[in-house]
């Protein structure tokens, strides 16, 4: 009988290569930058996470055969997914949105810092994301692709934080939440998929629907762990979702319901990626992580 796919093993693997890229890139902008504004940068990157963008855009170029060492523009891109997540963690913790202290197990940046400083560390991480990826060398605009992509992807992302906010006092339907996920979530794990797709061969090779459906699974996951995880497990406020008596799919169906429906949409990406043979075999486990993950 064939072993289970080492999915621990694979996720430290990819989280040791980012890492290393990230912790570069801050000790260079450290060299020549402010050093407070680079020790932020530091504290949010450097930080912990599981690093999940990253290892599905490599786990999606894998699949296509191309390789994600030091080096690759697939890790490149990966590293770059990382900054953009970052950033929007960094703001969505600031005192005029989520209001949060802790983050990944540690002091959110506006904590151990200042407000001031917690604002220009995630726009740092934002132009930085941009300016990493498209320092690869390339020949054939891949890496102009992956930066039209990423774009993309954050500029849908604070779409669905601005329907967000709106939704605290206009509490949004079923369909207003999904639409709000696909944007908020669900656009930045599907351009992970997406980009590793073109790092390895040049296109997207139809994998937007089941990035798409990955990000709302994701989502959901998300939601069901506010409700069931505490927050030591989580390394940040648990339960804020039902205390602020926020829209989401487990609030709106019900708890059985909502995971139904996020593993309904894992089994459907599932489906998409059914064709890519054993090389996928590290982009299905991390399929199924998204709905069983823990924290
Ligand atoms: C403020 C510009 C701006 C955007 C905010 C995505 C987002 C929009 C905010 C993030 C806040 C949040 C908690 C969203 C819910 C889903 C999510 C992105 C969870 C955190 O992602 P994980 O679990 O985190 O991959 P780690 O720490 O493992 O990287």
């Amino acid at each position: 009988m064939k072993a289970p796919f080492a999915l621990d093993t694979y996720l430290a693997g990819v989280a040791g290569r980012v890492e290393k890229e990230l912790r570069a890139a801050v000790e260079a902008g450290a060299r020549a930058g402010p050093a407070r504004l680079w020790e932020a940068v530091g504290h949010a990157l450097l930080g912990g996470g599981k690093r999940l963008r990253p290892a599905l855009a490599c786990a999606t170029a894998e699949a296509f055969g191309a390789p994600t060492g030091e080096g690759s523009l697939a890790l490149r891109f990966a590293c770059a997914l990382e900054m953009i997540h970052t950033y929007s963690l960094v703001h969505d913790d600031l005192p005029c949105m989520d209001d949060d202290d802790l983050r990944r197990g540690r002091p959110t940046v506006h904590k151990a810092f200042d407000e001031a400083t917690a604002v220009l560390a995630g726009d740092a991480l934002q132009s930085l994301a941009f300016e990493h990826l498209l320092a690869a060398p390339s020949s054939d605009g891949r890496p102009a692709l992956l930066a039209s992509l990423l774009a993309s992807g954050a500029t849908r992302m604070v779409e669905g934080q601005s329907l967000d906010l709106e939704a605290e006092t206009r509490p949004p339907g079923l369909d207003g939440v999904l639409d709000l996920q696909r944007r908020k979530t669900g656009a930045l794990l599907a351009a992970s998929v997406v980009g590793g797709a073109i790092a390895a061969t040049g296109g997207d090779q139809g994998l937007g629907p089941a990035g798409q459906k990955l990000g709302l699974a994701f989502q959901i996951a998300d939601d069901l762990l506010d409700l069931t995880a505490t927050t030591a497990d989580l390394g940040k406020r648990a339960g804020k979702d039902a205390a602020a008596g926020k829209a989401t799919v487990p609030a709106l169906l019900g708890v059985e319901e909502a995971r139904k429906r996020a593993d309904d949409y894992c089994e459907e990406a599932l489906q998409a990626f059914a064709g890519l043979g054993d090389r996928a075999e590290a982009l299905r486990a991390l399929a199924r992580f998204v709905v069983s993950r823990r924290k």
